[in-house]
């Protein structure tokens, strides 16, 4: 009697365990995409219970053995057993190398790993020693690795376990973060808490994190990682802190990650250890070729120096009256030997004495000006960093006129995937098709087509790359949110390949992220794809552009027009006034459009085959222009913004229906921020419409609703304590 009750009472538990939806567990999203939730009992046919690994062992093959087993624990209930003989099911994982004499397939499986490159992988199934496998191959440990993420990617997809055959190579060799992280631990443009990097304890103590950061990052195929901010200090190159770089660079080696570090273009001379920062100085170029050699000692693989020169009051060869290419040089000549490289950036623009002197002068224009006499001078390995637009990040910019007019210089595209510029992470926007639209601009540069993901592919066996700054902060779900680690995530698959649809990089987060279940899949992708241009329409419609608050530039403030130069004014930005608005930026203005092809340069001219996205950045128009929809332009403007709010309305709503499928903290906190993002859409639609009235004197358009409040009210909000400032 009591053995009975005792198996009733076991097997009701067991149903209830069998019951509770899996989203009922609490989830903060520390696990990001990598949560390996238990599989259906269909989909578990066929998963490994055993993995061997071919050849002589190695961290990164640890690394990767480690991840296998972490991941079928979960997602199956029992990890596999590591073995040293095939049996059925087995995962193996074998470099080409070592691919074993009992292999069916060998011979066209190493005919395949010809054409996968260095980091390239090949997942299939095959028959090792006559019973049915799934066979990782790759050319190298790194390949290994990825080949394991992206098969356990397929499997939280819902992709049966034999039916899983791949075969993917990066077509970037540099695919690179950029942390902005400060020695403070403070992040600039930073969102999600402090700094992952605990500079204070290291290098004695480390955080497990460092793991799981790498881990997250070689999932994707991110495998380098600049550590500091590019605002950079000198104490950056003194011993203490290339100690903390080492014990990091530990960490992240078996992940296949490098790191690099920015660099202050001072150094020498603010450690009083030279008398002069010029680049042509011998003994500057000594000291960095003996600071170079210093790295190298303890981080025998150290990737190279990210540096911001004479930029933003940054110190720079310019000080001294050299180049661009002086300066980045010398630094190549100094960790040449050890096969680093210099990633110098070409954000920079007119120095703050021509933009007092009041020199009329368009900020668009300046890295293009500046580096494109450059073009053939610089070292083989140096790199120059272009941000995806001419301005700042935008919501939406024109691409750089930069991608594909230096044809004798290798390019890395800088992203920003923190949102400093769309709304922080309170604001749900998806930055797939903004990087997407980038990579795909057509720069017809020599009158064929050439993208701009085809312009950073490297030239003349020199490697091109891929940059993208950072959102990752210590707050526990990383990102600040949990729709801002899908930028992260997408960030990394484009950069392994610029080809990627960024619909499909969606759909592939949110399952991984949520569920593969397609009552959660598609409706959160639709709004993912939504999000951006909602932004766009509710801050910087038309090609508006930098029209946020000073300095946090979190919020409207169009109407700025007393900072210390002229080009950080938004009033600089829009110019608008009774007669119109826009910056000119054809032959008439600051002909900016000279410096695409003559093709893009033609529509760009005019108006009429501008597209609508990008009017107002090239072209400034009377406020009764004629608009492609049959409105004015100024009708258009209004219309623009209400259609933002409405957007942001429309994702918050549809956010509400995902609430039986989704985890109870994870989309509280999701609601919580579409919320807050609606009221800041309509703050940001209502003090624009303000403003633009007040400088236009036009009647708002029949039918729309006027701002909440008055002009003085939106422009006495300030923000003493904005973050990632
Ligand atoms: O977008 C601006 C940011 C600065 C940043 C700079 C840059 C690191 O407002 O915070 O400085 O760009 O990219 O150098």
């Amino acid at each position: 009697m009591h053995r009975l009750f005792g198996r009733l009472w076991a097997a009701f538990l067991f149903g209830m365990l069998l019951c509770i939806p899996t989203h009922a567990s609490a989830e903060d999203g520390y696990q990001l995409w990598l949560r390996y939730q238990p599989l259906s009992a269909a989909q578990r046919a066929h998963i490994p219970d055993s993995i061997l690994t071919l050849g002589a062992d190695t961290p990164m093959k640890g690394a990767a053995r480690a991840e296998l087993q972490r991941a079928l624990d979960g997602l199956t209930g029992k990890a596999p057993a590591s073995i040293d003989k095939a049996r059925l099911d087995t995962i193996v994982l074998a470099r080409g190398a070592d691919l074993p004499a009992g292999l069916d397939a060998a011979s066209a499986v190493r005919e395949q790993l010809r054409k996968l490159g260095d980091e390239g992988y090949l997942v299939r199934r095959a028959k090792l020693d006559g019973v049915a496998v799934t066979l990782v191959a790759a050319n190298t440990d790194a390949g290994l690795l990825y080949g394991s993420f992206a098969w356990l990617r397929q499997l939280q997809l819902g992709t049966r376990a034999d039916q899983i055959a791949l075969a993917s190579s990066p077509t970037l060799p540099l695919r690179v973060l950029n942390h902005w992280d400060n020695l403070d631990r403070t992040v600039e443009r930073g969102y999600a808490g402090e700094s992952i990097w605990n500079w204070w304890e290291l290098p004695h103590i480390i955080d497990p994190r460092y793991t799981d950061y790498a881990r997250a990052n070689a999932s994707l195929g991110i495998n380098g990682t600049v550590l500091n901010n590019v605002n950079s200090k000198a104490e950056v190159l003194g011993a203490p802190f290339i100690a903390k770089a080492a014990a990091i660079a530990d960490v992240l080696r078996p992940y296949g990650i490098r790191v690099f570090l920015s660099v202050r273009w001072s150094t020498p001379l603010e450690m009083k250890q030279t008398k002069t920062a010029d680049p042509l100085d011998p003994e500057v170029a000594a000291w960095w070729k003996n600071k170079a050699d210093e790295i190298y000692r303890t981080i025998p693989d150290f990737g190279g120096f990210l540096v911001k020169a004479n930029s933003e009051g940054q110190p720079g060869p310019q000080d001294y009256r050299r180049n661009h290419a002086d300066g980045a040089n010398m630094l190549a000549r100094a960790v040449a030997p050890h096969k680093g490289i210099v990633m110098w950036r070409a954000f920079v623009y007119a120095s703050p004495e021509e933009s007092k002197a009041g020199k009329e002068h368009d900020r668009a224009v300046e890295g293009y000006d500046q580096f494109i006499p450059l073009d053939g001078k610089f070292d083989d390995n140096v790199l120059v960093q272009v941000k995806n637009g001419a301005i700042d990040f935008q919501p939406r910019e024109p691409a750089h006129p930069m991608f594909g007019a230096m044809p004798k210089t290798p390019l890395i595209m800088e992203f920003q995937i923190t949102k400093e510029y769309l709304g922080f992470a309170t604001h749900l926007a998806y930055l797939g098709p903004m990087f997407q639209e980038t990579l795909e601009f057509d720069t017809r540069i020599g009158g064929r087509k050439l993208t701009v993901a085809d312009t950073i592919q490297g030239k003349q066996g020199r490697v091109g790359g891929i940059a993208g700054v950072a959102n990752i902060g210590s707050s526990r779900n990383w990102s600040g949110s949990i729709f801002d680690q899908a930028n992260w995530y997408m960030y990394g698959r484009m950069a392994w390949d610029q080809g990627l649809d960024s619909r499909v990089i969606a759909r592939e987060w949110t399952a991984q992220t949520f569920s593969p279940d397609a009552r959660v899949v598609d409706p959160v992708v639709n709004l993912m794809m939504r999000s951006r241009e909602a932004v766009v329409d509710y801050m910087t419609p038309l090609g508006l552009n930098h029209v946020m608050g000073s300095s946090h530039h979190h919020g409207p403030a169009p109407w700025v027009d007393n900072l210390e130069r002229a080009d950080w004014n938004p009033i600089y930005y829009h110019r608008a006034g009774r007669d119109g608005i826009g910056f000119d930026r054809t032959a008439k203005g600051s002909n900016a459009v000279a410096q695409y092809a003559p093709e893009v340069a033609r529509r760009f001219a005019d108006p009429k085959t501008t597209p609508p996205e990008l009017l107002l950045w090239f072209h400034r128009l009377p406020w009764d222009y004629k608009m492609p929809s049959g409105r004015t332009l100024w009708e258009e403007l209004v219309a623009r913004y209400d259609h933002g709010v409405a957007e942001a309305a429309a994702m918050q709503a549809e956010w509400q229906r995902m609430k039986p499928f989704v985890d109870a903290q994870r989309f509280t906190d999701t609601a919580q921020r579409l919320a807050q993002q609606h009221v800041e859409a309509q703050w940001w639609r209502d003090a624009s419409i303000a403003y633009f009235q007040d400088v236009s004197g036009l009647p708002l358009p029949a039918g729309v609703r006027k701002p909440a409040h008055s002009l003085d009210h939106y422009k006495s909000i300030r923000f003493p304590y904005a973050p990632g400032i």
